[in-house]
């Protein structure tokens, strides 16, 4: 069956992988699962037929046959629960590895995203260089806690999983703003996740769309 995921017809980051299409592609190559991409310009998100498919009007989508999906955890979640290769078999340990997914989606990327619009569309309102500090020091609160947990583990809990996909992807959205080098036990899990060769193949698809013209 044809799995066809959306993303960016020119993502803004300029493919550095920061779009969350590619925690969905990197899923898909965790497993081993060929896929094609409808790019989509930021109009065409906002129509009808997109619109039935994400009804925020956003990327990334994902089809296979009749089924439509939206929202990275549950597109990540059915991808591991379709293809084995993203959570173990054991009963508990998965359920743990759903934790840890909801965890990098509930708790560790609402602050992150707090802090992405702090600096990027706020950044200009007269309040913002007092608010800043604020927003980071969040941030920064569940960067030590996860710090905490990991610990000298190479993952989250023993072998790789969805719920190391998932918080590798949105840890490394901190990259930008230097707080993720404040933590070098992140940047170090981070760093592993990236060395991944499914990983670097989602990657090197995402920012290939940038090789053209
Ligand atoms: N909760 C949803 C999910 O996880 O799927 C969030 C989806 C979402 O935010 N999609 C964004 C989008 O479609 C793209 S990823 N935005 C367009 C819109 O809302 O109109 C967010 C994003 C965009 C750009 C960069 N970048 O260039 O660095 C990084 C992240």
């Amino acid at each position: 069956m044809t799995i066809t995921i959306t993303a960016f017809e020119r993502s803004p980051d300029g493919g550095k992988g920061l779009a969350r299409d590619t925690r969905v592609r990197w899923a898909l190559e965790e497993v081993g699962q060929p896929y094609q991409v409808r790019p989509v310009s930021f109009r065409a998100m906002k129509e009808p037929a997109h619109l039935a498919l994400h009804p925020f009007g956003q990327i990334p989508t994902y089809e296979e046959g009749e089924l439509a999906l939206f929202e990275t955890g549950a597109i990540v979640f059915h991808i591991a629960e379709r293809f084995p290769g993203l959570l173990p078999g054991d009963a508990d340990a998965r359920a743990r590895a759903i934790t840890w997914m909801f965890a990098a989606l509930s708790t560790m990327e609402p602050p992150i995203l707090e802090l992405t619009n702090a600096r990027l569309l706020e950044g200009d309102k007269p309040w913002a260089q007092e608010r800043l500090p604020l927003v980071q020091d969040r941030v920064r609160t569940r960067w030590a806690q996860l710090v905490a947990r990991l610990g000298a583990a190479d993952w989250l809990d023993g072998a790789f999983s969805a719920g190391d996909l998932m918080m590798v992807s949105v840890l490394l959205r901190s990259r930008a703003s230097g707080i993720l080098d404040e933590f070098p036990t992140l940047a170090a899990y981070v760093a592993r996740g990236e060395a991944r060769p499914a990983y670097q193949r989602a990657y090197a698809a995402q920012a290939a769309v940038f090789a053209t013209p």
